[in-house]
């Protein structure tokens, strides 16, 4: 008996175990007595007229939060919710939340224009009680900033994922249409639950075969899955389908047999799903097809795949991530080919940019096409999954970095409609890897939803959901979230450097390879260090990449003496003896920079150890032990990369500090054959 009933006790604590599944909606009972007492007097009841989505997540959701069960009535009464649609002036998307008196009777309202303006208020109210906030005098309205709010998924139809580091794929084609894991239901609810409202389902290195009816039959049943939560459907495709499935010669976007299979096919789509959003195109980079295969423009290829679309509404999502082998500066490329477009687009094509002009790496400067295409709807793509900020393993939050870019320039945030997230989603039983990667795509849906918000602000909410609201933890916590991009920053490419990673994987440091077939594709390409100085000169000396920022941008960062440090090496080559503004040295700053980086890690790791016990111990010791490989990663880039740069700048390292365990050549000669995150 006594055996029998520690199995059961130990089943049960299995069950509840903190895997890290539920996200950041774990709806567990609110453990502060005086708020439970409140949330209890004021939702004594549910009247809602919502969708079914919408009113099961609330009744679940507060059955969990109160630890009751709501009641369902049918007229209002003394602290009834009421949830419904409602004519509103916030478009399709906002709600408002209010407190009210109606006949005497204190209720609380969620309104919206459409049922999905409802689910998001829902989740909006949930997040209030899971925060615990007062809910007591409500006067809330919001409505989204952005119209497109889309995850990109990079995961392929074998179910391998590119960068991706969190599992495989979440779609299991295999087993598509017929069965609907439970994770795609979860996940539609965790995006709707910040305001995601489209996911492209699979790579932009795009399989042909996504068109063909069978897979179009898999997609619809996802889509089916993901339409009560308000989410569209878009695929990626690959531009020579014409050729690869429908047995044409060509893929010439202005040969009308092409023209007619594109608006054949896309008509066919939208048979089997009529809601969906619209085609992604990676065209004419990294080796995919495109319409300059044909001499045409990119605009040329958007605009026929346009065309098939609008009877439909779609829209086409252009990426201008393109590049090619040509001596110009890499950075410059996109803009080049991109800018004299403008204008040119037809209505429903969105040109998709990456944040800076380079790749996601750990800082860029902003992408100089923002601002500089105003006839031509923008989307700004970010890179959720951690290709280049130490895959799953290493702790990142990125809403600084997201808050970087939306925030510089013209600012970029006025200048798009749209933001795209490289998921970091996969079949982890944590859906991203690390526990703390899920608070980057919460950031992505929040921001996307409303770029004001703080990055503290956001880690602060999704930390009293994800673990706890105990406020020692989310104090310390919240500091080791806030500084960690910029830990990342300092131990891998600090001052402006970018790219000198290894190569393909793009795993650790190799700043000295400078074997790849391309030179754009050689870290020795991006820093050009030499006994002379470090650094990529992109003012008029140099590839004038600069030039294609506006005048007052330029103005701050064409000078090596006004330019801000974190672009120095970006925008300026300078010598090893060059002086900082912190009145270091080029090299004695970039030795400073790495050791910091290092030293982050470590009070990072401290400050966790401080809060165990605040928190579960499952995550806990997840957590503690990839901070420690973290550190051990810290260590290996600071120690390669200074090793490699003292080769050419010739001056030491400072002296009482920590000295590398290994010498360059270890470093050099390391090798990953199996790193995670290449699909190909
Ligand atoms: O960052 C690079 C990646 C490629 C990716 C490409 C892109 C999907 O290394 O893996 O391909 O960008 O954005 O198209």
């Amino acid at each position: 008996m006594k055996k029998l009933l520690l199995l059961v006790c130990l089943i049960t604590s299995i069950a509840h175990a903190e895997d890290g599944y539920r996200l950041w909606l774990r709806y567990d009972l609110v453990d502060n007595p005086r708020l439970l007492a409140e949330y209890r007097s004021s939702i004594t009841g549910l009247q809602s007229t919502a969708s079914e989505t919408a009113t099961k997540e609330l009744l679940q959701g507060l059955q969990g939060l109160l630890g009751k069960k709501i009641p369902l009535l049918t007229t209002p009464q003394e602290g009834t919710l009421v949830v419904r649609t409602s004519p509103t002036t916030l478009g399709d998307e906002g709600y408002i939340i209010r407190t009210e008196t109606i006949a005497g009777k204190h209720i609380t309202q969620i309104t919206a224009n459409t049922d999905r303006g409802v689910l998001y208020g829902v989740f909006y109210f949930l997040r209030l009680i899971q925060t615990q906030q007062s809910i007591q005098k409500l006067a809330i309205s919001s409505s989204p900033a952005l119209p497109y709010r889309i995850l990109d998924h990079w995961d392929n139809l074998n179910r391998t994922v590119e960068r991706g580091y969190a599992g495989f794929s979440i779609w299991n084609w295999h087993t598509l249409p017929g069965y609907i894991d439970q994770r795609y239901i979860d996940y539609a609810r965790a995006n709707a639950s910040i305001g995601i409202n489209g996911t492209v389902l699979n790579n932009v290195n795009a399989s042909p075969l996504i068109l063909t009816p069978d897979y179009l039959e898999k997609a619809a049943a996802v889509a089916q899955t993901l339409r009560p939560y308000g989410i569209k459907v878009y695929l990626s495709v690959n531009f020579s389908s014409p050729i690869a499935i429908g047995g044409l010669k060509t893929a010439d976007p202005l040969d009308p047999a092409v023209q007619d299979w594109w608006k054949k096919k896309t008509d066919e789509v939208y048979r089997y799903i009529p809601d969906f959003g619209g085609f992604l195109v990676k065209a004419n980079s990294e080796g995919q097809p495109g319409p300059q295969n044909y001499g045409r423009t990119h605009a040329d290829g958007a605009n026929m795949l346009a065309d098939a679309l609008a009877p439909h509404k779609g829209i086409v999502i252009w990426r201008a991530f393109v590049y090619s082998e040509t001596h110009e500066d890499r950075a410059k490329q996109a803009y080049n080919e991109f800018k004299p477009l403008d204008g040119q687009f037809h209505k429903n094509v969105w040109v998709q940019v990456k944040n800076g002009p380079i790749d996601f790496q750990p800082r860029e400067p902003y992408h100089p096409l923002f601002g500089a295409m105003p006839q031509t709807p923008l989307m700004l793509e970010f890179q959720l999954t951690q290709e280049y900020l130490g895959f799953a393993t290493h702790l990142a939050y990125l809403a600084p970095l997201f808050k970087e870019c939306l925030d510089a320039g013209p600012p970029v945030a006025s200048t798009i409609t749209g933001m795209a997230g490289v998921a970091n989603i996969g079949t982890d039983r944590n859906w991203c890897g690390h526990p703390f990667a899920q608070s980057n795509w919460y950031a992505f849906g929040r921001l996307a939803w409303n770029p004001k918000l703080s990055s503290a602000e956001i880690a602060d909410e999704w930390l009293r959901q994800t673990f706890t609201n105990n406020p020692g933890f989310i104090d310390t916590v919240k500091k080791i979230m806030l500084t960690s991009r910029e830990a990342i920053v300092d131990y891998m490419t600090p001052l402006g450097l970018h790219h000198i990673m290894g190569y393909g994987h793009h795993y650790g440091p190799a700043p000295w390879y400078d074997k790849a077939s391309r030179a754009d594709w050689n870290p020795v390409y991006f820093h050009k260090a030499d006994s002379a100085g470090i650094g990529f000169d992109r003012t008029a000396t140099g590839s004038d990449a600069l030039s294609q920022y506006p005048p007052a941008i330029r103005a701050q960062w064409e000078d090596p003496k006004n330019c801000p440090d974190i672009w120095l090496l970006w925008f300026h080559r300078v010598p090893w003896g060059w002086k900082m503004h912190t009145g270091r040295t080029l090299w004695d700053e970039l030795c400073h920079r790495y050791y910091t980086g290092v030293d982050s890690v470590r009070a990072m790791q401290k400050a966790w150890a401080s809060v165990k016990g605040k928190v579960d111990e499952e995550r806990a010791h997840q957590v503690e032990m990839l901070l420690n490989i973290q550190e051990k990663e810290a260590v290996w880039w600071r120690d390669a990369c200074l090793l490699y740069f003292g080769t050419f700048s010739h001056m030491p390292l400072p002296e009482k500090a920590e000295q590398p365990a290994h010498t360059l050549d270890y470093y050099k000669k390391l090798q990953f054959p199996n790193a995670p995150g290449t699909s190909r």
